[in-house]
């Protein structure tokens, strides 16, 4: 299809948009993975809206779908920072009333460029997945047993899941180490926590912090026993003692938690500011790390015995694995 209009340049927006054009090709290549060449942004063209999501104030772009040139770009305004707001009053450029009633009033109000950063992530080469991640669609809540965990889902995943190669990276130091905030070494019980790629570390209202760990036979929750113990106190302990030295916030404010499903299945657990409504922090997608350390105290074959609870996208194949049995 041909490039869709932003239908109000000022709310956001999701949109694909069409890869570099081919005589970039050799910068894009210079902008391969550690390179440090910028992503080529001018030369995406719009091509698709993807999602349009007022809490996350994100765009998504990308090329033609199946072309190597496929990109996703998600744009979001990110939360204002306190400082930023008497800077922000003294040198706007314009100020334009739009509506005024009673004691009311509301304004267009043009901050200088320094003011108005945009956060872009890029996704590149950007594959059919990545699309489906970010595109929005239905969803259907699935409860998965342990038996359906062994017969659909893991044999679905070992088949289709995302690379984990940037995981690899950061554990081997090849991509990111610059921005490591702890890491316990130990290659059974150790990890390694950065900030999510989600975070622009600009304020504490949306942070989010991930703990990737250095062993990589663990896929997931469902792959816990009470021998991931060491390693899981390791993460919630270092982990918070770390994130209240480097940013002062307590342990108390931080949500610590494992998706289930993960997109990535090399375990990881997320930390996000309490405060913040994280994307993923919803009851059918969260497990909070101390329950799973308490649930895996009382049964070592917990998460190998309950069935858990996830939503599926309407158009993801694994949704349709489960419909097929009936368990949809
Ligand atoms: P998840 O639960 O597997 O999937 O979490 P989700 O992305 O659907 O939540 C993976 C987490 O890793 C997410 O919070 C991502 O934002 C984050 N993440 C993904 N990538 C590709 C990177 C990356 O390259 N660097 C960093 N620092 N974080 C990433």
């Amino acid at each position: 299809g041909g490039a869709v209009r932003p239908r109000s340049p000022r709310r956001p927006r999701a949109a694909m948009a069409d890869g570099p054009a081919p005589k970039r090709r050799r910068e894009e290549e210079e902008a391969a993975p550690g390179s440090g060449a910028p992503f080529p942004l001018s030369s995406v063209r719009l091509r698709r809206i993807l999602r349009d999501s007022a809490r996350e104030k994100a765009a998504f772009v990308t090329g033609p779908s199946g072309e190597p040139t496929d990109a996703v770009l998600i744009l979001e305004r990110t939360p204002f920072q306190e400082e930023e707001i008497e800077e922000l009053l003294r040198t706007h450029t314009k100020l334009q009333l739009q509506m005024r009633n009673d004691i009311y009033s509301t304004y267009r109000l043009y901050p200088p460029p320094e003011l108005s950063e945009i956060k872009a992530t890029v996704v590149y080469p950007a594959t059919e997945k990545h699309l489906q991640k970010y595109l929005r669609q239905e969803v259907h809540l699935i409860r998965e047993t342990w038996e359906d965990y062994k017969n659909i889902t893991l044999p679905f995943i070992q088949s289709q899941s995302f690379s984990i190669q940037w995981v690899y990276n950061i554990l081997e130091k090849k991509a990111e180490a610059d921005r490591i905030i702890h890491e316990n070494p130990d290659p059974h019980n150790g990890f390694v926590l950065v900030p999510d790629f989600k975070w622009n570390q600009n304020q504490l209202e949306d942070l989010y912090l991930i703990a990737l760990v250095h062993r990589r036979d663990v896929k997931s929750l469902r792959d816990l026993t009470a021998e991931h113990l060491p390693l899981l106190r390791n993460i919630l302990q270092e982990g918070k003692e770390a994130v209240t030295k480097r940013f002062g916030v307590p342990g108390s404010q931080l949500r610590i938690y494992l998706h289930y499903q993960p997109s990535y299945y090399h375990l990881h657990v997320h930390f996000t500011a309490l405060g913040y409504d994280a994307p993923g922090s919803s009851a059918e997608r969260a497990h909070l790390l101390e329950d799973v350390v308490d649930n895996l105290l009382l049964d070592a074959g917990y998460y190998q015995k309950r069935a858990l609870t996830f939503a599926l996208r309407a158009d993801e194949p694994l949704l349709k694995k489960f419909q097929e049995v009936g368990r949809v």
